[in-house]
């Protein structure tokens, strides 16, 4: 999807570090905002984290994408729904993975007309309370990717052993430096992407492991113009359940990075040959 935003922007708060919590969040802010919410096996975090997003975000639109969670969390997710409106949920067949449950969501939300979405773990490894922040910079028009970054001044990881928070680190500074793009955090999933901007990325093709899939993302908003700012966030670790990224995902990660800047660079040659041969045949363009 190629649109314009066609949702209502949200009123735009002062621009200010407490942003709306200060006052109370008011019942627009959030309205024209997806937050897409992918879970596997997410039962007991899903009441009290749809909760703390809707506190947030009270004018936005909740989407649980649930991989037939073999825990229940899809039916939990539907009785919330019932509940209140503000909830969709979005059963899929089975766990195919967290990159393609994201582009699901952010399908169904681009269709409906989302100004704004959001990509957040449902572990509370992504604390709510920033959402405000996360989206405001989008809302107010200064950038169209906001990237939660643990990588830059006032960011931080708690309660990660030092070989996770190595390997974290050494992921973002490897794509950073493969893909030479700006960005601290690139392995991270708390977002807030412009509606358009995330409606011009092509999706198919788009990796879906977990890791990866953060990293091409922010790689393809890049390729597309997007101006991204990083916020600082502090990512704590799952207070429950269990993680499903695994050895194999970090890997695969390390070659696609290689492997998607190696397309650029081969793009980048195949248009300056095409321009050439235009030259020499005295063709313009
Ligand atoms: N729908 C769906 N959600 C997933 C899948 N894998 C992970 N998730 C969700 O994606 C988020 C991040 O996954 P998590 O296992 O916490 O990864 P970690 O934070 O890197 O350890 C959580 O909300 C998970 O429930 C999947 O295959 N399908
Ligand atoms: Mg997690």
């Amino acid at each position: 999807m190629n649109g314009e935003d066609r949702a209502a922007p949200s009123p735009a708060p002062p621009e200010t570090a407490a942003g709306p919590a200060a006052s109370g969040p008011s019942a627009a802010w959030g309205t024209g905002t997806w937050v897409v919410l992918p879970t596997y096996n997410e039962i007991e975090n899903l009441p009290v984290i749809t909760e703390s997003i809707l506190a947030a975000l009270p004018g936005a639109t909740l989407l649980v994408v649930d991989d037939s969670s073999p825990d229940g969390t899809g039916e939990l997710a539907d009785s919330l729904a019932a509940a209140d409106p503000r909830i969709r949920v979005r059963h899929r067949p089975g766990k195919a993975g967290l990159g393609r449950a994201y582009l699901d969501g952010f399908g169904v939300a681009l269709a409906a007309g989302a100004a704004t979405v959001v990509q957040m773990d449902a572990d509370f490894s992504h604390d709510p309370a920033v959402l405000p922040d996360l989206i405001r910079p989008v809302v107010t028009g200064s950038a169209d990717l906001v990237v939660g970054s643990r990588y830059v001044r006032g960011g931080s990881v708690v309660d990660w052993g030092i070989a996770r928070k190595v390997i974290s680190r050494g992921g973002s500074l490897f794509a950073r430096t493969v893909l030479a793009l700006p960005v601290h955090d690139l392995t991270g999933g708390f977002k807030a992407w412009r509606g358009s901007t995330l409606g011009s990325i092509p999706f198919a093709g788009v990796h879906a492991g977990g890791y990866v899939f953060q990293i091409e993302m922010t790689w393809r908003a890049k390729l597309a113009g997007a101006r991204i700012r990083e916020i600082p966030i502090t990512f704590r670790d799952r207070r429950v359940g269990s993680s499903k990224m695994s050895r194999r995902i970090i890997v695969e990660a390390l070659v696609v990075v290689i492997g998607l800047r190696l397309e650029q660079v081969r793009g980048a040659v195949r248009r300056l040959f095409r321009r050439g041969d235009g030259g020499v045949d005295g063709g313009r363009e």
